[in-house]
């Protein structure tokens, strides 16, 4: 009988974090003689293109959708934010750092832990399980560290994630994080040459909460000054995206990493993050000191 394909896969709106997590999964299941295939859906960004090219990935599979195919989901585990078809799908696994909102008829492996990213959880257990991690992997989970945890700068930055990420170093080759980690995130952090739509669904994600639904993109900018001059264009699409998908209302978080805050542009109903954040919205945009993380700094203040 031929062994059943597990197909190894992150969320929409893939970040260098789900692809190179499924990656690395991929590798770590097939020592346990379980035939996974690591894949993608959507579109990948700049900076994960870079990650890939410098440990040479070749042929990454993209899969437009998982209906029918039994799946292990890396680095989400929200159906609304899985690829298409997954209400149609077989989930046998989890591995993830969010907030749980998966339900399930059927036993499944669950393995969630409160790191800035997934690779730093896969690689954890590559550790203890003394499976041999390869300079490639290595590389890809060092890359999917960084850019989750912005580098260490982000909230969600764990004493785990700073001692697996110096340990897969070594082993990549890598000599100085700092500065590996700062021109990876450079590839993505400008928004030069990069649509309204491109600039908001480069990391978009949709939540729910006492029935209202509203998304969040994120994008990295080493300048703020570059995101205020396309303001008015991000304004237009975000409302299209608003309306188009029956939003409450839909955000964009800018993320200054040299200055550490984030800008929002909300469309919609900005009641939410007024309360939330006790400020004045005006002109659809706040600038928040300090905020870096959507997940951690954001999120759970509109649940
Ligand atoms: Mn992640």
């Amino acid at each position: 009988m031929e062994k059943e394909i597990i197909y190894v896969i992150g969320h929409k709106s893939p970040d260098t974090d789900t692809v190179c997590s499924a990656i690395a999964y991929s590798s770590f299941l097939k020592k346990q003689k379980i035939n996974a295939i690591p894949a993608y859906y959507g579109e990948l960004n700049p900076e994960t293109e870079y990650a890939l090219d410098l440990f040479k990935v070749k042929d990454l599979l993209n899969l437009k959708s998982v209906k029918g195919k039994s799946v292990v989901l890396v680095d989400h585990n929200e159906a609304i934010q899985s690829p298409d078809g997954i209400e149609d799908s077989k989930v046998v696994e989890i591995v993830d750092h969010h907030k749980i909102g998966f339900s399930s008829s059927d036993p499944i492996a669950f393995i969630a832990r409160p790191y800035g990213s997934t690779a730093t959880i896969i690689a954890e257990r590559m550790f203890l399980e003394q499976f041999k991690i390869t300079k490639q992997i290595a590389g890809l989970l060092l890359c999917a560290i960084l850019s989750d945890t912005i580098v260490f700068k982000s909230t969600t930055t764990t004493k785990t994630d700073m001692k697996i990420a110096k340990e897969l170093a070594v082993i990549a080759g890598v000599t100085n994080l700092k500065i590996f980690g700062i021109e990876l995130k450079k590839k993505k952090a400008s928004l030069s040459g990069l649509s309204a739509e491109k600039i908001l669904y480069s990391d978009f994600k949709l939540f729910e909460a006492s029935d209202k639904k509203f998304g969040i993109g994120q994008i990295e900018v080493v300048d703020l000054k570059e995101g205020k001059e396309r303001k008015e264009d991000i304004i237009k699409k975000l409302g299209e995206i608003v309306e188009k998908d029956g939003l409450s209302f839909g955000v964009l978080m800018m993320t200054d990493i040299i200055k550490e805050g984030s800008e929002l542009i909300i469309v919609g109903d900005i009641k939410p993050i007024e309360k939330a954040f006790k400020v004045k919205i005006k002109d659809n945009s706040i600038y928040i000191p300090g905020m870096m993380s959507r997940k951690k700094d954001l999120v759970p203040k509109l649940m």
